[in-house]
């Protein structure tokens, strides 16, 4: 054991609280997000009804809360501390650039809030143009993307510094995770910068009357997909790295999960077409090639989900189970550190059939634009990377504030999970299942003038209401564990679960896999094959412009 894994010299209080300050944030997140979340739900399930503006303009709140600033804060404390445990201390650097990057999140998250509660800016959570928010809104969205990019660089200051110092070895593997992600992330950003600053805050502003709605679509989803891909690498670094420590074993491979990283980076940035296979202005020949790369995707993923499955036999076998599949009831089902990762894990077996479904060009018109998509996030994100990320707060404020998980929290983190998973499925079965029947996503109750097609989704808008409901009842738990967790758990050690090798060997990483110069390269070529022609078509030929429009 290196004096790295032992775990009284793990966390410098200054790695720590800056991680925690993230992490709080998320939480905090996460409450508001469900107060919004449940009001969607009753109000869908035709329980409760919200005047119609107010409806989108909460509906912008969970949007963001959830899927942006929850994500985006929990990833960022996340990967700092894993970042810190494996390196042995962040840098001086590392830290100042996490919070200065630290507070401009904040203050665009209070500004972006600020913005839409007071009805400013009920565009949803993908701002799509010709809808126009205030200009603040858009101020706020640059403040929180520009933050988290130095959040970037802090991850990398401190990989840099360790690779400088530990010439010719393998570096870590969380902070190659964390950097990778990070790296994606840039990468990811550079469209969504493009867009609101070139685009969104000159026309709010009314600098220019009129913005390209095309172009701007085109330049959020070169973003937008690889933004659910900088949700997943972290749940899938946890599933990587902490959990076979957790439950007691060893990294199934050093090398395996560096390919998949480093294919996930390749390939989640040029393939945002494939949100707007029913947009006209992009020929069909450049959406095809987006819809190809999308599948190319998901090899990293299968190689992830036979590495974990081959990882839990790998334990099971270890502790005597002998039957085919006698491994899988030895598991720690009962260790809420476990049990919150592996059910994101089996979520995530329909959520990648069902993104298989929505890059494929014919399918995606049956489902496009319809609630199905809804339920095809909330699977994904909503619950694979939130169970993974809810498992994983209930070790990490712990061990980032010197305080210990007791049984009996434990417990109540197993019902939070278990609530969040049985809520989960009934309001993404109902959605997935409404959405296929034709309800749209993005409305508040309608019977379409008393349709008769309509009468007959009654039933399951309820069973989406009742599961909306339990799920708010698991984010109410949730709230209060973590107030648990930051104010009155016991003081005590916890570990930063890290997985060892299995056999000491340096040499099984192959090189070429810590040259990020090639990886980036490659990465800048694919996007521009895939992004350089139809842009500049765009560019010349582009629509007339679009005024903006203020429907709430
Ligand atoms: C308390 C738990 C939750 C409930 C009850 C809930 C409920 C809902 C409902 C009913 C919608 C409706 C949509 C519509 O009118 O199209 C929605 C949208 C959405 N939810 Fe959730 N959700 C929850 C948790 C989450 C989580 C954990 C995430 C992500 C981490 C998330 C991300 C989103 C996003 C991004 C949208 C789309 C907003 C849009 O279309 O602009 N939700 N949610
Ligand atoms: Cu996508």
């Amino acid at each position: 054991m290196t004096q790295d894994n032992s775990i009284l010299a793990r966390f410098d209080k200054k790695d720590a609280s800056l991680s925690l300050a993230y992490v709080v944030i998320a939480f905090l997140a996460i409450f508001i997000g469900a107060i919004a979340g449940l009001l969607q739900g009753l109000d869908r399930g035709h329980l409760i009804t919200l005047p119609s503006t107010l409806y989108y303009e909460i509906l912008t709140a969970h949007g963001v809360m959830m899927g942006v600033i929850f994500t985006t804060f929990f990833i960022i404390g996340f990967l700092f501390a894993g970042t810190a445990r494996t390196v042995g201390g962040l840098t001086n650097l590392s830290r100042s650039l996490g919070w200065i990057g630290y507070w401009m999140m904040v203050i665009g998250t209070a500004l972006g809030t600020a913005e839409i509660l007071a009805g400013n800016a009920s565009v949803l959570y993908t701002f799509y143009a010709p809808l126009k928010a205030s200009p603040f809104f858009y101020i706020a969205l640059t403040l929180i993307v520009v933050g988290s990019w130095l959040g970037g660089y802090g991850i990398f200051a401190s990989f840099v510094n360790w690779r400088r110092n530990h010439k010719g070895q393998t570096t870590p593997l969380f902070a190659y995770m964390a950097t990778a992600t990070m790296a994606l992330w840039q990468i990811a950003t550079l469209g969504v910068a493009a867009e609101v600053l070139f685009q969104l805050i000159p026309w709010s502003f009314g600098w220019v009357p009129t913005i390209d709605v095309l172009l701007s679509r085109t330049l959020f989803w070169f973003f937008g997909h690889p933004l659910v891909y900088f949700w997943l690498l972290p749940a899938y670094a946890c599933w990587y790295v902490n959990i076979p420590k957790i439950i007691g074993t060893k990294l199934f491979s050093n090398a395996l999960p560096r390919v998949t990283f480093m294919l996930f980076l390749l390939l989640s940035t040029p393939v945002g077409f494939h949100h707007q296979l029913l947009e006209p202005g992009i020929p069909p020949s450049w959406k095809a090639l987006h819809v190809a790369l999308t599948m190319g995707v998901v090899i990293p993923s299968l190689m992830t989900a036979f590495a974990l499955f081959a990882t839990f036999e790998i334990r099971g076998r270890e502790r005597g189970a002998k039957s085919l599949f006698g491994w899988f009831s030895s598991l720690p089902y009962s260790d809420v550190r476990f049990f919150g990762p592996f059910m994101g894990m089996l979520m995530f077996i329909p959520a990648g059939i069902g993104g298989i479904i929505n890059a494929s060009f014919q399918l995606d018109e049956v489902v496009h634009n319809t609630l199905w998509v809804t339920g095809h996030f909330h699977i994904t994100v909503g619950a694979a990377v939130a169970l993974t990320f809810f498992g994983t707060a209930y070790w990490l404020i712990p061990a980032l504030n010197g305080r210990v998980l007791t049984p009996r929290m434990n417990k109540m983190g197993l019902l939070q999970v278990f609530l969040w998973v049985v809520g989960m499925t009934f309001m993404s079965v109902s959605m997935h299942t409404l959405g296929l029947l034709g309800e749209p996503r993005r409305t508040a109750f309608t019977n379409y003038l008393n349709s008769p097609v309509v009468q007959e989704w009654a039933g399951m808008r309820l069973t989406l209401a009742i599961g909306g409901i339990i799920l708010f009842i698991s984010a109410m738990i949730l709230t209060a564990n973590i107030v648990n967790l930051l104010f009155f758990a016991p003081k005590g050690e916890t570990e930063f679960p890290v997985a060892e090798e299995a056999a000491a060997t340096p040499e099984s990483v192959p090189p070429i896999l810590e040259r990020w110069g090639v990886w980036l390269s490659i990465a800048v070529v694919l996007v521009l094959i895939a992004y350089t022609m139809p842009v500049y078509d765009q560019i010349q030929l582009h629509p007339p412009g679009s005024k903006g429009f203020v429907t709430w």
